[in-house]
């Protein structure tokens, strides 16, 4: 029998007392002053501090996107170990890393038992793999194996952009056969769970940059009814789907992300995670194990993030969901390109100075862990 993933993982939600985000249309439009908390019962993730400070983390000048880098390869575990990098074990309870300021940075989040133990993984695994068939990489918004440039494997992206030359934010194109394949992987169950929990992490443990998306998907929706998101429940504006058999990206940044902004990844296939598949962080020396349906959410345009490799005929695959920066310097911008919108200043010269402001002001919206409502162990 055929399994409902998002409707198991909504009882479960709804049993543990998580807010349940119906849908992204909901409360038009959409900022208030308090952002409330979910009501969630106490939470208890363990947690880690990083001697970073985000403020001191990279970010364009403007500071809705990050810096460009080069990608690299990622050195073998060995090496990493030996320059002083730390390997966080997974022990399947939430994992919360926070910076000096005591914010939540980077969170490492299992998906509900009762969903996985339904067949998550395999069915997550089969849908990607069918639309895989499918799919013709050689077109646009997809990259075959030659010219990706995270790694060697294919990826397609897909949902609502700003950035690389449009004049406005759009829907990615994609050819006919291209949209039918990514339309029917969308609507899998398996995806659309993943899809709801990534951003329901997103919501529950750094509620106000939650916040902050989703009132940038609102607007958006608002400025031009056309634009279509990928899930009704999710706030976040794109999705990219990493094909297998062996998603395992070289260090690179997300750098057209928002620059504060969350990616969230959730990984699948048949791999040791002890052994391969880690999330490797550079500016933090970290290597994260990381398991199939386990979800990590980082600021991967500030992070330099890649992975280890997986062993020989094992698989990995991972989906992810982030919001353009481009879309919300549209949104800041009064829904205008940047040159438009510099050339009306009369005090043109003050907008480098308020990249700064904002940066400050964006990375204030990393939850304080004072202000979740957490249990820490002391
Ligand atoms: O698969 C992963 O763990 C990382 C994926 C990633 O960083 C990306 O798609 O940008
Ligand atoms: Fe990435």
């Amino acid at each position: 029998m055929k399994v409902d993933f998002d409707h198991v993982l909504r009882r479960v939600m709804a049993r543990d007392g998580f807010l349940e985000y119906l849908s992204v249309y909901n409360d038009l439009p959409g900022v208030s002053e308090k952002i409330p908390l979910p009501s969630l019962p106490k939470l208890t993730p363990k947690v880690t501090r990083l001697p970073h400070d985000q403020v001191s983390m990279p970010h364009s000048d403007p500071s809705f996107i990050g810096v460009k880098a080069k990608p690299e390869k990622v050195p073998p575990l060995s090496e990493l170990l030996d320059q002083g990098y730390r390997l966080v074990e997974y022990d399947g309870n939430p994992h919360l890393f926070a910076d000096s300021q005591e914010r939540v940075h980077i969170a490492v989040l299992p998906f509900p038992r009762e969903v996985v133990e339904a067949g998550l993984n395999e069915a997550f695994v089969d849908a990607v793999s069918e639309a895989q068939e499918h799919l013709d990489f050689s077109a646009s918004n997809a990259t075959d194996i030659d010219d990706c440039n995270r790694g060697d494997f294919q990826t397609i992206s897909t949902g609502i952009s700003h950035g690389g030359g449009q004049t406005e934010p759009r829907n990615l194109n994609h050819t006919r056969r291209n949209t039918d394949a990514i339309f029917k992987l969308s609507r899998s169950s398996a995806i659309r769970s993943i899809a709801r929990w990534q951003s329901q992490c997103y919501e529950t443990w750094m509620p106000q940059l939650f916040s902050a998306s989703k009132d940038v998907l609102q607007r958006l929706l608002k400025w031009k009814p056309s634009l279509a998101p990928n899930f009704t429940s999710s706030i976040f504006c794109s999705t990219t789907y990493n094909f297998g058999p062996s998603v395992v990206s070289d260090f690179h940044v997300d750098h057209l992300n928002w620059a504060t902004g969350i990616c969230a990844i959730t990984a699948g296939g048949t791999f040791d995670y002890r052994k391969g598949g880690h999330l490797v962080l550079k500016n933090h020396k970290l290597i994260l194990e990381f398991p199939p349906c386990v979800t990590i959410l980082i600021p991967s345009a500030m992070v330099t993030h890649g992975n280890l490799p997986i062993g020989p005929g094992e698989s990995r695959i991972s989906v992810t969901q982030y919001t353009a920066g481009g879309l919300f310097r549209w949104v800041d911008y009064g829904y205008k390109p940047a040159s438009e919108y510099k050339a009306r200043r009369i005090d043109a010269h003050l907008v480098p100075q308020e990249g700064e402001t904002r940066w400050k002001k964006n990375v204030g919206l990393f939850s304080k862990l004072s202000d979740l409502p957490i249990e820490l162990a002391s």
